[in-house]
């Protein structure tokens, strides 16, 4: 997605009779060539130019159907590889408005009620027209602000200013270990996202998609369609680990089982969607989805979860 991201793309919760997604089936169809097989290429997914690192299943483009066995984990970004939102994205946005002379400073609860609207360019176009903004002149203004607020998150991310969520790294080695394959499908952009990544998680990710690959931001499930697309699998092959409602929509909206690790921003949602729901990684059921057992979460865990939920759907 790029400058000229559509505004008209719903808010979360949508409105009555809006939501509907797409099928897993209807984006798979594509297809799509990449060589050499063995190595980190550029893989085309519906014309998209998606980076897939050394993947046979994505090189034969053809999804893996009904394997039955979990073989990748596909991560959200914001909230769920680390909180970034707070008081990360949050003072980049006030950083950039005070350089642009904008007289606006988004506080913590405020900034939460906006997360509905996915993408940064988005969130700020439509606070700006809720202040009572010119349609237009909000688009256009939101644009600057949104290229300033991505530069300065940049330089957050490459000072280091963010840590993985706790119990993270954990279960990512647990999922290398297990031989389960990794990627990544956030609205967030890829000039950050990328780096951030890559500092929190290493260089295990084979596929990953970005805001800059998608047309439609979650809700939406484009994201996760690519990244299954991308990694050559079946949704039923995969499963989602998201931290908020609009996330759990976008994945099961691409039809993936979804295991959701909450933060102070989504506790709380309607997290109806999801396959299990825990307070962190490093900690059991947050509201009494999981019966026993609590405990971190982990690779088998994530297996045996993903089985289960399989053997009901
Ligand atoms: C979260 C988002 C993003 C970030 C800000 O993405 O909706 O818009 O808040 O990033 P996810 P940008 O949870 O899917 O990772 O300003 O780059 O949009
Ligand atoms: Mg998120």
């Amino acid at each position: 997605m790029s400058g000229e991201t559509p505004v008209g793309q719903p808010e979360w919760p949508p409105a009555r009779g809006m939501g509907r997604f797409g099928t897993a089936r209807t984006l798979l169809a594509g297809g799509g060539a990449c060589a050499p097989p063995d190595g980190p290429c550029v893989h085309d997914v519906r014309g998209k130019r998606v980076l897939v690192q050394g993947s046979d299943d994505a090189a034969a483009g053809t999804p893996t159907v009904g394997s039955g066995r979990l073989q990748a984990v596909i991560f959200d970004v914001d909230g769920t590889l680390a909180d970034t939102e707070r008081d990360g994205h949050r003072p980049a946005f006030n950083e950039a408005f005070d350089r642009h002379g904008i007289d606006l400073d988004w506080d913590v609860e405020h900034y939460g009620s906006l997360l509905r609207i996915t993408g940064g360019h988005r969130r700020v176009a439509a606070d700006l027209k809720d202040r009572g903004w010119d349609p237009d002149e909000a688009d256009r203004v939101a644009l600057e602000i949104h290229k300033t607020k991505t530069a300065l998150f940049v330089e957050r991310v490459n000072a280091g200013a963010f840590d993985p969520r706790p119990g993270l790294t954990e279960f990512v080695d647990g999922l290398v270990e297990a031989g389960i394959r990794i990627a990544v499908a956030t609205t967030g952009r890829r000039d950050w996202a990328v780096p951030l990544v890559r500092h929190l998680i290493g260089d295990v990710v084979e596929v990953m998609i970005t805001g800059d690959e998608v047309t439609r931001l979650k809700p939406d499930p484009e994201a996760y369609l690519l990244a299954l697309q991308g990694l050559g699998l079946d949704a039923s092959s995969a499963v989602a680990l998201e931290d908020s409602a609009v996330g759990t929509a976008a994945a099961a909206g691409a039809g993936l089982a979804t295991i959701v690790v909450t933060n102070g921003y989504t506790v709380g949602q309607d997290f109806s969607a999801a396959a299990m729901v825990l307070p962190g990684y490093d900690e059991g059921s947050a509201d009494g989805t999981v019966q026993g057992d609590l405990g971190p979460l982990t690779a088998q865990r994530a297996i045996d979860l993903h089985a289960a939920w399989w053997r009901y759907h």
